[in-house]
């Protein structure tokens, strides 16, 4: 990317099921993909889409706290994710125009009371509802104590006002780099979630010696059978010095790293997994963006 006001960042997009998310995505993506569909709401940053033109990237994510978890590796990355909300560039608020405010709304409403990214009231399906009627849809949420950046009433069935919405949130767009490749749309989820465990056991193994100057790679996640699942991954680090850190004497440290991830995976995803662990050092990766993409990394 040469065009120094190329701006990207993220949007997290959220709502109450069947208010439309999917259909905006779609509208927004050009149909192009079937998104990451409704897989179990299990990692945290779940990439659902990426729209990407010459002067923009947004990469809209999903956003886990806002729904009740029902696994045990929801929960854990309910509990182990900072508030997804608190570090995209935007929030998308998306309410059906069809319905009343309801219970599930006044959950979302909660959380997003404490956040201090700008965000978007979005009234979908104002094609299914009178003209007349959008006053008093909206009139829903002024007492919600949510500062709404701006309301805006759209279709994602047919696209009406959508690209208004994305002309607004692209003003609020940081300049940045292109995270990902114009051709990829989506992203497999359980991979941040192997990184993130793996990344996790470093720390707790290494404490303050190698800080946070590691990447994991997941370079395959495969099934091998209906019981078994492969992970192979490289652990990336900045200087040879963490290198050693990370094999420890004889391999003992890579060792139990894998041993600890490798365990946890297995919790989570209820399967036997072997996991190969390899180290490698790239100097600076953290400056090259092209690696970051490959790494899932947003900063
Ligand atoms: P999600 O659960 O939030 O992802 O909702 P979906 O995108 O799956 O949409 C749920 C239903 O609402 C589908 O039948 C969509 O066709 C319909 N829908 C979504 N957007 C609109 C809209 O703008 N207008 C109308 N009339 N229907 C819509
Ligand atoms: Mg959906
Ligand atoms: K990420």
């Amino acid at each position: 990317m040469d065009n120094p006001n190329f701006k990207s960042g993220f949007v997290a997009i959220i709502g109450r099921p069947n208010v439309g998310k999917s259909t905006l995505l779609n509208q927004v993506l050009g149909q192009k993909i079937a998104i990451m569909s409704d897989v179990a709401q299990t990692t945290r940053n779940k990439i659902q889409g990426i729209y990407t033109t010459p002067e923009e990237q947004i990469v809209f994510i999903d956003t886990p706290g806002v729904h009740k978890p029902q696994t045990q590796l929801g929960d854990f990355m309910e509990k182990s994710a900072m508030s997804a909300l608190d570090e995209v560039d935007a929030v998308l608020f998306l309410v059906n125009a069809e319905e009343k405010r309801g219970a599930g709304d006044n959950f979302i409403i909660d959380r997003l009371k404490t956040v201090k990214q700008p965000v978007f009231l979005v009234i979908n399906k104002v094609d299914a509802i009178h003209p007349d009627k959008l006053l008093q849809v909206i009139d829903q949420y002024k007492d919600a104590q949510v500062d709404w950046k701006e309301v805006i009433p759209i279709s994602a069935l047919n696209g009406n006002n959508v690209d208004e919405l994305l002309g607004e949130l692209t003003k609020l767009l940081p300049n940045g780099p292109q995270y990902y490749p114009e051709d990829q749309m989506s992203d497999h989820p359980e991979r941040f979630v192997v990184a993130e465990l793996i990344r996790e056991k470093i720390f707790e193994l290494t404490e303050e010696e190698v800080p946070h100057s590691v990447a994991i790679d997941i370079e395959k996640i495969e099934r091998v059978n209906d019981k078994k699942i492969q992970i192979q991954a490289t652990i990336i680090v900045e200087r040879p010095g963490q290198k050693g850190i990370i094999i420890g004497k004889g391999g003992k440290m890579i060792k139990d790293i894998g041993i600890r991830a490798r365990k946890d995976i297995e919790a989570l995803m209820g399967d036997r997994v072997n996991l190969k662990l390899f180290v490698k050092v790239v100097e600076g990766w953290r400056d090259k963006p092209t690696m970051l993409k490959e790494f899932g990394y947003k900063k």
